[in-house]
């Protein structure tokens, strides 16, 4: 059976790339666990249309879940490149919720702060110095500008484009693969906020060898998939402190002996990530 690899998603409709050729496919049955960036087997029905018969087993998945609705950005992804911004203005919990999801998935993750040519960037850059210390990779840049660190980065493998609506993920990935023509728009000043221009995921090969997918701007990332453990493990201020509480169930709410509020006294622990582990913890959002 011919296989090869899905580089768009429409619903329930998908493009597969067989090394020359894209064959148009459907699914078979109603929901199709299938995603931009997987591996299938297919075979052709009529017209050069195909059916995906078979989902090869992924590396990972990143996907987000929201209630009963699950989204599937990326399938067999090397790295993630969450794209922030200072324009529109810059929602950390979004950036949190999104590493949270890498680590979860086992997706090494690069925070990209676009638009480095506004003023307000620079007290963006600031901000986030914070995420440096927690070992994240943070790389500075604008689409217009000199990207060279990050085609670097991107070289010989499958890396992802995931963050809110206009912050410049398309302007991205046309700047580095010309040939995508992707539609980009410009922000919203009145609602501060992109136009949710892409709609769906697309994967395209870069001239340098490796390729690049871009996603839909998001405004939420449900994690109702995630249990208390997979989020513990995923704040690595948090994961690092384990079995240094007092209580092994140590929830950090206001337990005496707590090892994570100490570290959020001593001004080790930004508060505001430890409130969005509560709120994912106890799904309070
Ligand atoms: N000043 C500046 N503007 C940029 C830069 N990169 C992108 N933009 C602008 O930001 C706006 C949004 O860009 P898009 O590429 O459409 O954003 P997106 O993240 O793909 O948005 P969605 O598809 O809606 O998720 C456009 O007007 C771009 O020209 C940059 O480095 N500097
Ligand atoms: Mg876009
Ligand atoms: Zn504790």
């Amino acid at each position: 059976m011919p296989s090869g690899r899905v580089i768009a998603s429409h619903g329930r409709r998908f493009v597969v790339q067989d090394g020359a050729t894209s064959v148009s496919c459907v699914i078979r049955g109603r929901n199709a666990d299938i995603a931009c960036g997987d591996r299938v087997q297919y075979c052709i029905i009529q017209d050069g249309a195909g059916v995906i018969e078979r989902v090869e087993p992924r590396t990972n998945l990143l996907y987000r879940s929201d209630g009963a609705r699950s989204k599937r950005i990326a399938a067999n992804v090397d790295l993630a490149l969450l794209v922030v911004a200072a324009v529109p203005s810059f929602r950390e919990e979004l950036l949190i919720r999104c590493l949270v999801a890498c680590e979860a998935a086992g997706i090494p993750a690069v925070i990209v702060v676009n638009k480095a040519d506004l003023a307000q960037t620079d007290a963006l850059v600031g901000h986030l110095q914070a995420y440096r210390a927690l070992g994240y990779d943070l790389l500075v840049l604008s689409a217009q500008g000199d990207l060279s660190a990050l085609s670097a980065r991107l070289r010989d493998r499958t890396s992802v484009l995931v963050g809110a609506s206009g912050v410049g993920k398309s302007t991205l990935l046309n700047a580095l693969a010309p040939h995508a023509r992707a539609a980009t728009a410009e922000v919203s000043q009145a609602l501060d906020a992109g136009r949710h221009t892409t709609t769906s995921a697309r994967l395209i090969e870069l001239p340098g060898g490796g390729a690049l997918i871009d996603s839909p701007g998001m405004q939420e990332f449900g994690l109702d998939h995630l249990t208390a453990d997979q989020l513990t493990q995923a704040f690595p201020e948090i994961r690092s402190r384990r079995g240094l509480c007092r209580f092994h169930n140590c929830r950090h709410l206001h337990e005496p002996g707590c090892a994570v509020l100490a570290a959020v006294q001593a001004g080790e622990i930004q508060p505001f990530r430890l409130h969005v582990y509560h709120r994912l913890l106890f799904r309070l959002c």
